[in-house]
């Protein structure tokens, strides 16, 4: 295909929009993605004694490929990263630390643990976010961590997410780049409860422990990411979404977490963000795809990852919404998962951002529904995926080729 053409002409029809092709490519190059560090591997990490995937996730599958060391592991994230255009971030697991001997447990990891991170962060000029690790572990077989009424293993935990914060503060200070520390814990009960608030009283106070010590926002903010249910806890998780919004709205010591496949499955993200933009809330998304229940499929192009960009799109929001991937497949090629799934994620933002918002706006305020309809099928049509094949190669990054390695 001729892009030189085909983007000449996409521009020309984008422009009767009113729309700058060129612009929307540059905006999209700027917008950070966040790329989940665990589909490369099937959440496993570099602990030297690894612990089965717990804490109610799951991955399906058994595809070739999974790297068997490091070195392995990290040539194959490149591999998924230069797929992806535009700025990126990878984030990472706690439990991706560079042992070097002997694992140090979790709640005595340091900094320099993870300096492998820094250094990749800053050959491959990408950003970093960070998460501890509250699941696969011995400490967490009760399936209760930081809301658990034993008071060691809440110790251990809070521990852990202390010492989490000061890794991200690191990330922050090495790439002068903010970092976004998200905790999620798996802690629910399979039947449902009789005591609902105890767990939640304690996770207060948990939390208001691991963010007791200021760090600078400038290196570091944190986050907290509610979930519906998980295997094994389908009756009561403590860190629900109400429990969180209050959270975060009571405290202001951390921005929430929203995950595609943590709400009901009729119940949509797309439709929460103008909710928490109206109090000035910053948010960091898990884009995921949930088929049936949280399955953490790859994202696609599909109606919802659409209308996420959309909602950030018109509320020219992207500097607020933080926009980070999670999904775990290992039935296909895990390099081709992530990149599929963040390419579509960065497609999605195209479209959304070629959309003619203050045209529709206008429309809609002159209560013209019908045009408003209209239109908005009709751009459905217009060359997006041009623009984002001409951002594609703006950033040397292989269109459509790149699937000749899977063919
Ligand atoms: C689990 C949450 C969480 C995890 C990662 C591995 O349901 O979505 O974000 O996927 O921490
Ligand atoms: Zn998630």
């Amino acid at each position: 295909m001729n892009l030189d053409k085909a983007y000449a002409l996409a521009k020309e029809m984008y422009a009767e929009y009113g729309i700058d092709t060129d612009q929307v490519i540059s905006k999209v190059k700027s917008i950070p993605l966040s790329l989940h560090c665990w589909q490369i591997d099937d959440v496993h990490g570099f602990e030297t004694s690894a612990h089965a995937l717990s804490g109610g996730i799951a991955t399906f599958g058994n595809a070739g490929g999974l790297p068997q060391n490091k070195e392995e592991y990290f040539e194959r994230l490149t591999k998924a990263v230069d797929l992806v255009p535009g700025k990126k971030k990878i984030n990472v697991h706690a439990i991706y630390l560079d042992a070097k001997g002997e694992t140090p447990e979790r709640d005595a990891i340091e900094p320099e643990n993870f300096k492998i991170w820094v250094d990749y962060a800053k050959q491959h000029g990408v950003g970093l976010d960070f998460n501890p690790t509250y699941f696969s572990h011995p400490k967490a077989a009760s399936g209760f961590t930081l809301s658990s009424a034993d008071d060691k293993v809440r110790e251990f935990w809070i521990e852990h997410g202390k010492r989490s914060r000061k890794v991200g503060e690191y990330f922050g200070r090495e790439l002068g780049e903010r970092c976004i520390t998200n905790h999620w814990i798996p802690d629910g009960y399979k039947d449902k409860p009789i005591d609902e608030l105890g767990p939640r009283q304690r996770l207060i106070e948990a939390y208001n422990e691991i963010f007791k010590e200021q760090i600078d926002p400038k290196y570091n903010i944190d986050a907290v990411e509610s979930k519906l249910f998980g295997l094994g806890s389908e009756s009561y998780v403590t860190g629900s979404h109400e429990f969180y919004l209050n959270y975060v709205n009571s405290t202001r010591k951390a921005i929430i977490t929203l995950d595609c496949g943590h709400f009901h499955p009729t119940e949509v993200v797309s439709a929460k963000l103008s909710s928490m933009l109206a109090f000035n809330q910053e948010v960091m998304l898990h884009v995921s795809r949930p088929v049936r229940w949280d399955s953490d499929h790859v994202v696609l192009r599909d109606d919802e990852t659409r209308a996420v960009m959309l909602a950030i799109a018109r509320n020219d929001a992207f500097d607020k919404i933080h926009v980070g991937t999670d999904w775990f497949d290992a039935s296909i090629d895990r390099v081709a998962a992530t990149a599929i799934g963040a390419r579509a994620v960065r497609k999605c933002m195209v479209e959304a951002l070629l959309e003619p918002t203050a045209q529709l706006k206008q429309l809609e305020a002159q209560g013209n529904y019908t045009a408003r309809l209209a239109l908005v099928e009709e751009l459905k049509d217009l060359p997006s995926g041009i623009v984002f094949d001409e951002l594609c190669a703006e950033e040397q990054v292989p269109n459509r080729e790149w699937l000749k390695d899977y063919l």
